[in-house]
């Protein structure tokens, strides 16, 4: 959706929500009135691939909700999920009886009945919503939420920006061929996700050469993520806790997101291209795969395919010359399964997944227009390309080099290890 230009109250500069929306308010005697809803919701992951999950006014993530610091903001929360709920207001100051917390702060919202939240949105920054009540079922299930609290006036510390982009990292563990998250699964999830969508389902981030952009990440899954941006280098100015002070920031092209953490980035967008935007673990650039799979790079299994394929026709070799293969393999897979590596870019497949988008910089991108402007046509001469001319003898290692601790003297038999990954087990790293 585009972005939500504010028509009462204060006005701001307003962010886009990465395949998502801003929540329309309602001005009541000068509070601010937002009725959210928490709801089962059916969320296409991927075109083509649908997952059954909760979340808010019938996506998950939920709306993305903004405000400006000094509102005073009440939010209506209405529980439509088989089970009860509550919300908490991620790193905002208010009133304790308001910080959502079932149990310790209020009674839990029941199915069919609605609560309702008050307080000033005090501070500016970037903040996140998630219920506080059977938390790790609702979490693994989509429940979470965006909220960007604008500053009031011109702030020392938060710069404006042409175009601010915000997403929540999130996770899941369905198994192929299923539709509704495993909810036990603590660390071993098979979908790395940006606000409930995988790539290549994920919204480019498209801008003007030259503009200033901020992104804003939270992260609501079991791990940290280290995000990583192409082509520019970026300050981290702000987290859940607001504003960083300047003596803080230095440059970086990696940021790690830990759990629970928001992390809000800025830059100048000043080379033109198509620059990838993910997770710097690869494996969570990676869509459903099983782990449990030894490595095969060097093995040569032509005869026991052979034998296979007699016994389970589909049977397909796999990894024998690294996982690239996978993108243009053509395996039968159950109905409503995510393909493991994928996204068909200008020059082949990118063979990804999961937490990757790609940032758009365009000369020509009109200031407000957020719509995709297809794949950059890079300048003559400026693309890498094969080369068939004479090469000199490349340089090649020569020795171990040495070693801290000197062995004893006794001859050693030299050994050669065949590296084979455990499988089996249920170690999650
Ligand atoms: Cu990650």
């Amino acid at each position: 959706m585009p972005p939500l230009v504010p028509n009462t109250g204060r006005s701001y500069n307003p962010v886009v929500t990465l395949n998502g929306w801003t929540l329309p308010w309602r001005m009541n005697n000068g509070v601010k009135e937002f009725h959210l809803v928490a709801e089962p919701v059916v969320r296409e992951m991927a075109p083509g691939f649908k997952a059954h999950l909760w979340g808010y006014n019938g996506q998950s993530p939920g709306p993305t909700i903004e405000v400006v610091e000094g509102d005073r903001v009440r939010i209506f929360v209405t529980n439509k999920l088989p089970e009860h709920t509550s919300i908490h207001w991620h790193g905002q100051r208010l009133p304790s009886g308001m910080d959502g917390v079932a149990g310790l702060t209020q009674p839990a919202i029941q199915p069919g009945k609605t609560f309702v939240y008050e307080f000033v949105a005090r501070r500016p920054g970037t903040f996140m919503y998630h219920p506080h009540a059977d938390e790790m079922t609702q979490m693994a299930m989509g429940m979470m939420g965006f909220w960007v609290t604008h500053p009031k006036a011109k702030h020392p510390l938060i710069d404006d920006v042409n175009r601010d982009f915000c997403f929540l990292l999130n996770a899941y563990d369905i198994d192929p061929g299923s539709y509704t998250p495993k909810i036990m699964t603590m660390l071993d999830f098979n979908l790395w996700s940006w606000n409930s969508r995988i790539f290549p389902g994920i919204d480019s981030l498209n801008v003007r050469l030259n503009d200033k952009v901020r992104i804003r990440i939270g992260n609501l899954t079991m791990t940290n993520h280290p995000i990583h941006l192409h082509g520019h280098e970026f300050l981290v100015t702000g987290t859940d806790g607001g504003p960083t002070p300047k003596s803080t920031r230095w440059y970086e092209v990696t940021t790690d997101v830990a759990v629970g953490q928001m992390r809000q980035i800025e830059f100048l967008a000043d080379e033109e291209g198509d620059w990838a935007f993910h997770c710097h673990k690869s494996h969570h650039t990676m869509n459903a795969m099983g782990h449990n799979v030894p490595t095969l790079i060097g093995v040569d299994h032509r005869g026991i395919a052979k034998k296979i394929n007699s016994l389970i026709p589909d049977y397909m070799v796999m990894g024998e010359r690294g996982m690239a293969d996978m993108t243009e393999m053509e395996m039968p897979i159950p109905d409503n399964t995510a393909p493991m590596m994928t996204g068909e870019g200008p020059f082949g497949s990118v063979e990804m997944g999961g937490m990757f988008s790609v940032l758009k910089v365009r000369r020509d991108q009109k200031s407000g227009d957020y719509s995709n402007p297809g794949w950059f046509k890079h300048p003559e001469g400026t693309v890498a390309h094969e080369y068939t001319g004479p090469l000199a003898e490349p340089a090649r290692f020569k020795s171990e080099g040495g070693q801290s601790m000197p062995r004893s003297q006794k001859p050693l038999t030299p050994t050669e290890v065949k590296v084979r990954k455990p499988s089996g087990g249920h170690d999650n790293h």
